[in-house]
This record gives structure tokens, sequence and C-alpha cells, in this order.
């Protein structure tokens, strides 16, 4: 994120000293406070204030009240950022662990910045805090390798600005009018406060991508997923989509970014996508077949990248005599067979896909497999339903430090019975990231506008580590084709034959 409006840096004056240190908030890494209500009333659209596509259900389940669920959000959003932080050593906080990635330190005092930018200056008219921080903590003055060499606070500078942001940012929430309908589409529904908890999370998710690449010994720990329900092993491979009309995007969901609005309608014709994600065994059959090793699999970049950057198995793996061990989150472990495979790129995932004589799904399509309820014709929140996501549904929030195994989570199986499209790993799609019709930049186009194009492709479902407020069935996320850093799997799918699910 970067300034309201590029342009507008409030009333900048003199930098006030960062008030007193971060308070105890609870340190539990897990989204499973957030409130969960009842499922939603069939009047949220009225109640939210957002004009309704016909073709989607309405709303979010959290507490009816904006402000209430935007201070449910912000907290859950600081316990998860401390719970990264605090366990991290200053020497470790300030050290780049990866080109690709900021020192924690950044991550934390960017959190801050933004907060301070959006929620005091721009929601609350208030002066700010400190002005003169923006530059440091601006990600596009300032690529992530250059990072280090900035004037940036240091570890105990960053918590307490952290927290002198957050209790003045909470006094602004106190103080503004949040009704869903008022005129101000920033403040209506609490929408910036939701913004920036959504911030905050995503950069959660990155620092724990750079818990990942960190070396030394582990410091997160959380207890491992449950084993697969006994019906995993006879799913059938494929679930079959119909074609047909369906609603993509939504103009609904109080909290959802600019790049998922508005809802259209896609023409999506019928498809056979994979019951569940492709797990690391199916995975290795691919490097065991020769597969980083022939061209026929690749795309002409992909090839060349291969070749430039070495690839012969995901990020982290490393062969151990006929099989294969990972690095995760600081521990050498035996590569899970039945867990979805994570850490590779869209070029292996593509590469995967046409060596197994299938393809990745698009956009539309994961999101029609997602959504599409054919009963009634109308787009879901999520492949289950409208209720917000449990654990019984995803494994999403840093409940777990992995995927679950494939087959997990029959609670949260879509209408076809695909499973675990939301939660456990991210899925690359076919798709790049383009603006759907009618999109406008709100409320600045460095959050998705300028990446629109072909250099991306996007990605869909969330991870173990995705909250649940940065997790819906319209989430877009984007990448580089080359990057593996991010928790990152796929499934595959194929077009059906002329009649199948017509
Ligand atoms: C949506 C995950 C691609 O991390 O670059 C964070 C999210 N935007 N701060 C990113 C984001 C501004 C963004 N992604
Ligand atoms: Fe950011």
């Amino acid at each position: 994120m970067t300034n309201p409006r590029t342009t507008s840096t409030g009333t900048a004056r003199d930098a006030a000293p960062p008030a007193s240190p971060a308070s105890s908030a609870p340190r539990d890494p897990s989204d499973a406070s957030l409130p969960r209500g009842g499922p939603a009333p069939a009047d949220t659209a009225a109640a939210t204030g957002t004009s309704g596509g016909a073709g989607e259900s309405a709303g979010h389940d959290g507490p009816a009240d904006p402000a209430a669920r935007a201070r449910a959000a912000l907290e859950a959003a600081r316990s998860r950022t401390l719970a990264l932080t605090d366990p991290v050593s200053d020497e470790e906080l300030i050290a780049q662990h990866s080109r690709l990635m900021s020192p924690l330190v950044w991550d934390l005092a960017h959190i801050g910045n933004q907060e301070e930018l959006w929620l005091v200056r721009e929601a609350g008219g208030r002066p700010g805090l400190r002005p003169d921080l923006d530059h440091v903590y601006d990600a596009f003055q300032t690529p992530r390798a250059d990072r280090p060499g900035l004037p940036m606070l240091g570890p105990g500078e960053a918590r307490a600005y952290a927290a002198a942001v957050r209790a003045e940012s909470m006094d602004v929430l106190a103080a503004v009018d949040t009704s869903p309908d008022r005129p101000e589409p920033l403040l209506a529904g609490a929408f910036v406060f939701g913004m920036l908890a959504q911030h905050e999370q995503q950069h959660d998710e990155t620092m724990l991508a750079t818990h990942q690449l960190r070396r030394g010994p582990a410091v997160l720990d959380a207890p491992a997923p449950p084993p697969a329900p006994a019906d995993a092993a006879s799913l059938p491979r494929e679930v079959l989509v119909p074609g047909g009309p369906f609603t993509m995007g939504t103009s609904t969901e109080p909290w959802a970014l600019d790049n998922e609005r508005p809802a259209h309608t896609v023409e999506v014709p019928a498809f056979w996508l994979d019951t569940v994600p492709v797990t690391n065994a199916a995975y290795q059959e691919f490097i065991a077949a020769g597969g980083y090793r022939d061209p026929r699999w690749w795309t002409p970049e992909g090839w060349r990248h291969v070749k430039d950057a070495g690839l012969e198995a995901p990020l982290f793996w490393s062969r151990d005599g006929d099989g294969w061990t990972r690095r995760h989150f600081g521990l050498v472990e035996p590569v899970p067979a039945d867990e979805p495979v994570l850490h590779v790129c869209w070029y292996e995932a593509d590469a995967y896909a046409r060596w197994a004589g299938r393809r990745l799904p698009t956009e539309a399509e994961w999101e029609k497999a997602a959504r599409h309820d054919p009963a009634s014709g109308r787009s879901r929140r999520y492949p289950w339903g409208d209720a917000d996501p449990g654990p019984e549904q995803a494994n999403l929030g840093q409940r777990h430090l992995r995927p679950a195994p494939a087959g997990s989570h029959p609670a949260g199986a879509a209408p076809s019975g695909a499973r675990q499209l939301i939660g456990d790993v991210w899925e690359w799609t076919a798709s790049d990231f383009d603006p759907y019709p009618g999109f406008t930049a709100f409320p600045y186009k460095e959050y998705s506008e300028v990446f629109f194009g072909p250099e991306y492709k996007v990605l869909r479902g969330g991870a173990f580590g995705v909250s649940p407020v940065v997790c819906r069935g319209t989430f877009r996320n984007w990448d580089y084709p080359i990057r593996r850093q991010i928790f990152a799997g796929f499934r595959t799918a194929r077009d059906a034959a002329p009649g199948e699910g017509a």
C-alpha cells in the first residue's frame, strides 16, 4: 500500500514522538477468536448499503455493527503481527533473510505507517504521528532488496510506533460514523478499517513466508492438522463443473477490494477439475519421470527459467537417497506424500499440468467451481455457502503451519464435490491479473491497478497462513510466474467433452 491518493500526505507537520510501548494484546496467532455470527440475514445487502448483484449472495456474517467487526479484525491482525515478531531476536528482526523479502522490522513499521496514513490521517482527518517516516515505508519508493539500507526504526521503536498508531486509530474508529449507508465509500461499513485489517494480515502472511525462508532453529510452532478423513483415498480424481453463465466478482461483500469488483456475468463451458490440490506424491512422479529435463512440458519462458535458475524440485526440497526431504519452518522432514504440494512457481504448475495431459484452470473456472450453486444459479461467498469459514470448512488463519492432507475438510466441499478450494495452499490459475469489466481503482491505484497485465498470474483460495478476513471466494492474489516463496500449489483441469455437463 502507499499514500492515500498518492499525493496527499494529509496535514504533515512536526513529527510527534511515538507514545507508549506495545500493549499486551493476546498472542494467539489464530483467527479463531474472530467473532462469527449466524448465517447472513437475507437482507444483508440492504443492511450494508451495497447494491446487490442479483446473481450473488450478499454480505458477511460477522458482527452486524461495522465498527465492532472492524475492531475485532484489527485486534486479530495485531495479535498475529506480534506473534510473528515477539519471538524473534532484535538481530533477526533487522536482518534480511532473503532478497525477496523485507526485514521483519520493516513490515512491522510499514503496517503502522499505512495505518497512520489511512486511519489516523485520511479517515480521522488528524495530523498523524510520524509523517516524516512516509518515504521509508512507501513500498513503491523502496524496492524490497534496498530496504536494509533505509533509515528504519529499530525493533523497539517500531513496536512503540505501531502501538501508538493503533491507539489513535481506535480513537478515530470510536469517533467516526461507519454506518453502511453514509455516502463516503471509505467510511461506509467501516471499509477503510477493514482494508487496513486486511493489509496487516497480508503482511503477516508475507512475514510468515520470511519465517519459512529464514535459516536457523524454528521459532514458530502449531499443532498439525487432523489426518485426512476416511473417504479421502476413495474420492474421484476429478469433478464436473457444469457449463453456463455464472456471477464472477462481487458488488455486495462490504470489505471486498477493488479488483474483486464489480459482480459480472461470465460464460464458462463445462470442465473437469481435480477434486483436491495436486499432492507431493503426485508431484514427485513428475520429477521422477524427468519432468524438469523435458522441454515438451514447459512454455518457452518456463523452460528458460528452469535452465537459468537450475530448478529440479519445489523450493526447500532436497534429495535424500531415493526420496525427498524439505525444510519447513526451521525443521527438516520427509516430504509428506499426501499433502498438497507447496512452493512451486507458476511455470512448474503449468508444466506439471501439461505432463499430466491437463491444464491449469482459468481464474473464471476456479471461481465458478468455488462459488456457483447450480441449484439456485447464484454465486455464494464460499464453496460451502455464505457462512464465514470455521475450522471444519477450511485450514486458514495459521491455526496450523502446514496444509491439511489432500481430501480434508468435507464440510468445506463445493457443490461439485471439490474440496480444499479455500485454505491449505494458494492455487495458481492460468490467468493473467486483469481488471474486471467496470473496474474502478479504489481507494488508490497502487493496490491493484498498477499490477494489471500479463506479468502477473492470479492465485486463488488462500493458504493455511491466510486470515479469513482476507479470504473470500472472490479474493484475488497475484505474483510473478517465477515466484516460489509464497504458500502456493495448484490443481489441474480439462475441458469437458461435448454433452458432458451441458
Ligand atoms: C496482494 C499480496 C500481492 O503483498 O504485494 C500489501 C498485498 N499490498 N501491501 C503484496 C499488499 C500492499 C500484495 N498482494
Ligand atoms: Fe503493504
